[in-house]
């Protein structure tokens, strides 16, 4: 693939078109970017059968012209597993629970899809410097992916708000690590102010072309499974993933590989859940000034990418959840001693909601597990444990 430009970039408010540029909002109306493919036809589930189960198995659907200028890890291609005794442990007929394990990427989340192509369009734009917000997982990724392009990482955090396990992360890959005093949306404001005045390429997914990588995740369901889940189930904080992940299966449909689509569920902590009460109660969104709840990767007040996410609950006729810090370890646990998988509080949120509201789900059900267990090792020691003597 060389040459011809496949893409372009819409603005999802006003609809002004852009050149491919490394832009975050419209410059008409402030309005939040998506990236529009040239779709392929349905044949092109013949090339990608023929490759390796990873995020460039997909490269026809994805915004990079010129596929020698990839930075890659071999990302993406992460297990989807059934939860078949969680599921029989909830005793209810006709449904199935698959678990989408995006701990298994390189860095231990979801994150490696996205920066993958972000990370490889800085390459492309010719940035020497990658920049980011981060409640921890995605400055651990975009450390790595921009340590592999040779390009310098800079991360904004909030100080002391984010776990050891992705801030030893960020370190070990030679980040350069800004700490912010507040909460995630504070060192989000400064890295705008930051990119705005430096020649420095912004990776939060108000990018749009991170969250392409993204998208890989619906591509990897539907031919894991075979078809088409009547659920996907998304924890979510900045509200990106959501919307990427609804982008991927609108894809699939446009192309016609799949003629029909998941309901899409977002779900929230309870304490950090202003999209998630704005939808339910039907009002407009205010951001929240105090996002609380243990599971820090989703600990956000004012997620950048609300709008998108809105419109993909909306058009999926799906719905927002939120489940308390306690539900969140109680299924944390379940996972781990039920199941033997280990995810981060964040990625137990799913299998919360669910439990929580058994009545509102049927049919086969994919939760998104957005972040490896290890990631937050203190959460772990606080847990009861039994102690026995030989
Ligand atoms: C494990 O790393 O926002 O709704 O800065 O790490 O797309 O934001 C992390 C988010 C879910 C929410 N699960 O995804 C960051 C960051 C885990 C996460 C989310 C995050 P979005």
């Amino acid at each position: 693939m060389g040459g011809e430009i496949r893409h372009f970039i819409k603005c999802i408010e006003c609809g002004m078109e852009y050149e491919p540029s490394p832009i975050y909002r419209c410059g008409r109306c402030n309005g939040l970017l998506e990236i529009r493919i040239k779709l392929p036809d349905r044949n092109i589930l013949l090339s990608w059968k023929s490759r390796a189960f990873n995020v460039w198995r997909y490269r026809e659907l994805l915004p990079v012209d010129d596929y020698n200028m990839v930075v890659s890890m071999d990302e993406g291609g992460t297990r989807l597993l059934n939860l078949d005794r969680v599921g029989e442990s909830i005793g209810k007929s006709g449904f199935r629970l698959f678990l989408k394990v995006e701990g298994d990427n390189p860095t231990g989340s979801f994150k490696d899809r996205g920066m993958t192509v972000g990370v490889t369009k800085a390459r492309e734009f010719k940035y020497t410097r990658v920049a980011c917000a981060s409640t921890g997982n995605t400055s651990a990724s975009m450390a790595a992916y921009a340590a592999r392009a040779g390009l310098e990482p800079i991360v904004f955090i909030p100080r002391g708000k984010i776990a050891r396990g992705k801030l030893s992360q960020a370190i070990a890959y030679g980040a350069t690590i800004v700490e912010v005093e507040g909460v995630f949306d504070d060192a989000l404001r400064k890295v705008f102010d930051y990119v705005a005045k430096n020649k420095v390429y912004l990776l939060n997914s108000i990018n749009p072309y991170r969250l392409e990588g993204q998208k890989t995740i619906a591509y990897e369901i539907y031919e894991q499974l075979g078809k088409v889940p009547d659920y996907i189930v998304v924890p979510v904080g900045n509200a990106g993933n959501i919307s990427a992940i609804w982008k991927g299966f609108k894809e699939l449909f446009e192309i016609g590989v799949i003629n029909c689509l998941p309901i899409m569920v977002g779900v929230q902590a309870e304490g950090a859940s202003p999209l998630a009460k704005a939808y339910m109660e039907k009002r407009s969104f205010k951001p929240l000034e105090d996002p609380r709840t243990l599971a820090s990767a989703i600990r956000i007040g004012n997620p950048v990418n609300w709008p998108k996410a809105w419109r993909a609950v909306e058009e999926s006729n799906g719905f927002f959840l939120t489940v308390s810090d306690e539900e969140i370890v109680s299924a944390q646990m379940k996972l781990a001693r039920e199941e033997g998988i280990l995810v981060e509080p964040a990625s137990a949120s799913p299998l919360a909601a669910l439990l929580k509201n058994q009545d509102a789900f049927e049919g086969n059900i994919v939760l998104i597990a957005t972040g490896h267990g290890l990631k937050d090792p203190d959460i772990l020691m606080k847990w009861p444990y039994k102690t026995g003597s030989i």
